[in-house]
């Protein structure tokens, strides 16, 4: 005799338990989400063992690349390549679209080592993600994205990811897997904490200086590392804060790109329940015209975003 039995919800549902009965995601993306969760976890190891030294070469824009930055860079590469759903995809530390199975039905934008700069100092550091549906990333908008994730490699290792449905939180346990630690993060209106980067920029922008005192004079909590993963990692995980990098004469879009940086996290900060903005619309309404795109970028608690935009708009 059989008997039917249904699967019950584990106390601690791993990432692929999750995509498929929570999230809910076709069967390939959750297959590729897994995949560069593996690439994480190779990552995430090579971050403890390797050697923090340049590794002396030159990404597209011309900056250094250390070690680690090559390294998780072919790590994601060979894992898209093993998933087989991926058609193309974009990596900060290239200059060209690659591709790779032609039958592949997503295309994936990645920066391998967010934080870079911070390994020598053992700060903590992540990796950013951006899926899209179909062959092109370029011409489309952040908006089109079919799901978002980071990896935020500080002394713990988590993982965030929305596939539509929410912002969801794994840690990697002493195991090697990625388990639910929190569901459904939310973002509230109001902002206790600033995280405000390219401040280079407050010479030749007044605006910039006369926000930043604003936050001084309202005695807002002040936490930036200088890798984005961190930053707004730490708006999701205390549910409030803001995000800005804006615009000056060194960087007149501030530092940060569309396809790799500010694209998945409008997306996932938008998911719970935050605003993102370029100072005037939604980051990701943004048409992605090309590879280095970069652009202003202000995002977290929805009423300091609208604040915000308001401040920088009186120039
Ligand atoms: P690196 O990868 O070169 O370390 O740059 C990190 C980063 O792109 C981003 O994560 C930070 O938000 C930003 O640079 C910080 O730069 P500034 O503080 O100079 O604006």
């Amino acid at each position: 005799m059989t008997t039917a039995e249904a699967c019950v919800r584990p106390d601690r549902p791993s990432l692929n338990f999750h995509l498929q009965n929570a999230a809910k995601v076709p069967d390939d993306l959750r297959h590729l989400i897994m995949d560069i969760s593996k690439a994480a976890k190779m990552i995430h190891h090579a971050i403890r063992t390797t050697e923090a030294g340049l590794a002396g070469k030159t990404n597209q824009f011309g900056e250094e690349q250390v070690k680690l930055d090559v390294l998780s860079d072919e790590l994601i590469h060979e894992h898209l390549c093993e998933s087989g759903t991926v058609a193309t995809f974009i990596s900060e530390e290239r200059k060209d679209i690659i591709e790779l199975d032609p039958k592949g039905k997503y295309s994936v934008a990645f920066d391998p080592l967010d934080g870079s700069s911070l390994v020598e100092a053992n700060f903590a550091i992540g990796s950013i993600f951006g899926i899209y549906k179909g062959k092109e990333i370029l011409g489309k908008k952040p908006a089109d994205q079919v799901a978002a994730l980071y990896v935020l490699y500080g002394p713990r290792t988590v993982l965030v990811y929305s596939a539509g449905k929410g912002v969801h939180e794994f840690i990697l346990d002493e195991v090697g897997e990625f388990v639910l630690i929190r569901e459904y993060l939310g973002i509230g209106d109001d902002a206790k904490n600033y995280s405000a980067g390219n401040l280079r920029a407050v010479n030749d922008t007044p605006a910039y200086r006369a926000l930043l005192n604003q936050w001084l004079d309202e005695e807002l909590t002040l936490r930036y590392s200088g890798c984005m993963v961190a930053d707004v990692h730490h708006i999701l995980a205390k549910g409030q804060g803001i995000f800005t990098n804006i615009g000056g004469s060194k960087y007149p879009e501030g530092k940060l790109r569309l396809i790799f940086e500010c694209g998945p996290f409008a997306y996932l900060i938008e998911q719970a329940g935050g605003a993102s903005s370029d100072g005037t619309r939604s980051i990701l309404q943004k048409k992605i015209e090309k590879i280095d795109q970069r652009t202003p970028i202000i995002v977290g608690s929805k009423n300091e975003v609208r604040r915000v935009c308001q401040v920088l708009g009186k120039k």
